[in-house]
């Protein structure tokens, strides 16, 4: 029988900082007069994580609070309907024990707890009443993974919010406090795993001293149901082993990584396992020694099976040598090899097929794998959607992939296919570039920390509404004055439209500057790989504009199931968002808006100006109801955002024009300077971008 252990108010508790610089993020929690009574029926580290939550945000006159496992003898006579929820789910409700009423927080985990205790904090948070509370949720995936991009010298790749949080020199010796509170936020949320360090990896991440770090940030996370993942790289046995060959089929390289992992868990004995980006963008990988993806992720399966751990592996592939569509490659390499996987590897597979785009059709390897379960992995750091300045909410991209049909199976969608339930998958994912670094407000703005808790909240229910969410997030983080909450969430709900309209309308992409990212280049087109150019995304030449992928063209309408290929195939049925990703159309083509090609290019480059604008004014008139740190902060990052959404349109316009040769339609201002003066703007030192 499970001891019952009271805890009542030990620590004191705390209010919410006098300034508010963003560091609390969306755990904001009111100053309480009084200690809340909580009960805790079992004392481990993680039911300890709970209570001390409970107790730091529980407001006033709220109590008492009891966590109780459902097994808790305590529980019995009540019979709660907890079977449903599974090893990480909870129930939150109010009941009366032993003449008393509380409310209870159960589950049948510790982890139920832990998350439970979230739930109530957050549903008191957004304005929910305690002696009604009434809470039941189950995560939908099982893994709920950040991946950060972070290099071993501090610098995230892509990253734009300062430097990575983990101080990898004074690790495993200093536990930074900011270590357990990026824990506390992501359990928030109920996200489970977070990889380290980039996919782009360095072997010496494997090395004993850097497991021994892994391992002091895993003893942080654990209490808060976070594991730890590295990403691996596949050449390590030569790098690290001193072995000729990184062959996966070669018996001395499956021992070298057995080993490997033998060695990690007896530092870290619950590590999740290895994430892996092989043959891609440079990276070694199986292809090299003529072996499959297949064989490359189950000989690391094997490795670090018997531990229980599991391989993510990118889909994320396109070669210099494939002179094909490189929104087919990744299709084309992995769909042969369905079924061909170790129970123990999940294939993560981006958004859409070619990378990260402010907005891509669903990538076609959904739904064609059924055998093969597929982890899907957005970005939530704005590598393409304007850095850390500009206001881009993305719940909207997620939710439109995630509930984008795939017309594989009877109302199969994009979240249907990742959690996994219809093909029984025993593992399901979802996974996001975190947009986390070490600069007081975490992500670089307080909006864009609304993009990390947007990913956290999809990632346990991926059929949450985009606008519940920012609904949520919103109240957490500017209080329950519903007059902000509507004019926060209003800004909020056009804001990725927007970067779409000013960067790449009607389903144009990858139009960016070269490496960086930063700013628009639609015209670069000698760079060594032909994908690397934007010219090979636009193809636009006097006769028209987009990128033909129907029969005529690249075929690669042909990767999606009957239903929707045929959609797509026929530019009068292609969504208009989505057009030139799919067709190559004359700039006076007609379209349903009644507007040309050209004309709705130019009509929609200055509707993204104009939402920006109209951000900017809705946010002003919040200026007396936000406190002057985080408004004066967001307005400075608007002034940037219009800025540069003017230097998109106007940099694209120009371009646009030298090939097309028509003048813009009646109404619209000419760019600023003429192309050559958008050609020559140069920036050495942008953010995200490793020298
Ligand atoms: C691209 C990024 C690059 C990443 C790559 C990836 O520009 O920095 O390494 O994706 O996902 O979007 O591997």
């Amino acid at each position: 029988m499970p001891l019952l252990v009271a805890m009542i108010a030990s620590l004191a508790a705390t209010g919410p900082a006098a300034a508010e610089d963003g560091y609390q993020l969306w755990m904001r929690y009111p100053a309480s007069a009084s200690q809340p009574a909580i009960e805790v029926a079992r004392d481990t580290p993680m039911t300890r994580a709970a209570a001390a939550e409970v107790r730091r945000g529980l407001p006033t006159g709220a109590g008492p609070v009891l966590l109780a496992l459902a097994r808790d003898p305590r529980l019995q006579g009540l019979r709660l309907a907890t079977a449903k929820l599974g090893d990480e789910g909870y129930s939150v409700q109010r009941i009366t024990i032993d003449g008393r009423t509380v409310t209870l927080i159960t589950g049948n985990s510790d982890r139920g707890l832990l998350y439970g205790a979230f739930a109530l904090l957050r549903h008191l948070d957004t304005g929910g009443a305690i002696d009604t509370v009434a809470l039941t949720a189950a995560p939908a995936v099982t893994l709920r993974v950040l991946n950060h991009w972070d290099n071993l010298d501090g610098v995230v790749e892509r990253g734009y919010a300062g430097r990575s949080l983990w101080d990898w020199w004074s690790l495993p010796d200093v536990k930074d406090p900011r270590y357990t509170d990026y824990a506390r936020a992501n359990a928030s949320l109920g996200i489970n795993g977070t990889v380290l360090n980039n996919v782009n990896a360095k072997a010496v991440s494997l090395t004993a001293p850097y497991i021994a770090k892994a391992a002091a940030l895993a003893d942080v996370f654990r209490p808060y149901g976070i594991r730890v993942y590295l990403s691996a790289r596949f050449s390590a046995p030569i790098e690290l082993g001193g072995i000729k060959t990184a062959d996966p089929r070669d018996p001395a390289v499956a021992a070298w990584w057995k080993a490997k992992a033998d060695e990690i868990y007896r530092a870290i004995p619950d590590f999740g396992g290895f994430l892996v980006k092989a043959n891609s963008e440079g990276q070694p990988g199986p292809r090299d020694y003529g072996a499959s993806h297949a064989d490359g992720a189950n000989m690391l399966a094997a490795a670090v099976k018997p531990h229980h751990g599991i391989i993510m592996w990118r889909a994320f592939v396109y070669a210099e040598t494939d002179p094909d569509d490189r929104a087919k490659q990744a299709y084309t390499e992995f769909k042969p090899l369905d079924g061909k996987f170790a129970d123990n590897v999940i294939v993560q597979v981006k958004n859409g097929a070619i990378d990260f785009q402010p907005r891509e059709p669903f990538h076609p390897l959904f739904g064609a794998m059924p055998k093969t379960p597929l982890m899907i992995e957005f970005q939530i750091t704005k590598e393409y959607l304007g850095f850390a300045s500009h206001l881009a909410y993305l719940g909207p991209l997620f939710e439109e992939v995630l509930d984008a049909d795939t017309g594989v199976r009877r109302g199969e969608t994009v979240a249907s296919v990742v959690d996994g339930a219809d093909d029984r998958h025993g593992i399901s994912g979802m996974a996001g570039v975190a947009n986390i670094g070490d600069s007081r407000d975490w992500s670089g703005s307080t909006f864009n920390q609304a993009n990390w808790y947007a990913f956290g909240r999809l990632a346990w229910d991926p059929t949450l509404s985009s606008q519940t969410i920012a609904r949520e997030w919103a109240a957490q983080t500017f209080g329950q004055d519903p007059a902000v909450i509507d004019a926060v969430v209003a800004i909020m709900a056009g804001s990725r439209e927007a970067a779409v309209d000013y960067t790449g309308p009607l389903g144009l992409a990858h139009l960016m500057a070269t490496g960086h990212h930063y700013g628009p280049g639609p015209w670069v087109s000698e760079l060594a790989r032909p994908e690397w150019n934007p010219v090979y995304y636009h193809r636009a030449d006097r006769g028209g504009i987009g990128f033909d992928r129907t029969r005529t063209g690249s075929n690669a309408v042909a990767q999606y199931a009957p239903r929707v290929a045929k959609v797509y195939a026929d530019p009068a049925k292609t969504p208009l968002e989505e057009l030139l990703w799919f067709h190559h159309l004359p700039w006076d083509h007609q379209l349903s808006t009644g507007r040309t090609v050209w004309g709705e290019l130019v009509h929609r480059y200055d509707r993204g100006i104009a939402t920006v604008v109209d951000m900017r004014r809705q946010w002003e008139a919040l200026k007396p109801r936000i406190d002057a740190k985080r408004w004066e902060k967001a307005a400075s990052q608007l002034a940037v955002q219009e800025r540069e959404a003017r230097w998109w349109r106007d940099a694209s316009l120009a371009y646009w024009m030298s090939i097309n040769g028509l003048a813009l339609p009646g109404g619209s201002a000419p760019p600023a300077h003429d192309l050559a003066w958008y050609k020559a703007q140069t920036f050495p030192y942008p953010p995200g971008n490793p020298q």
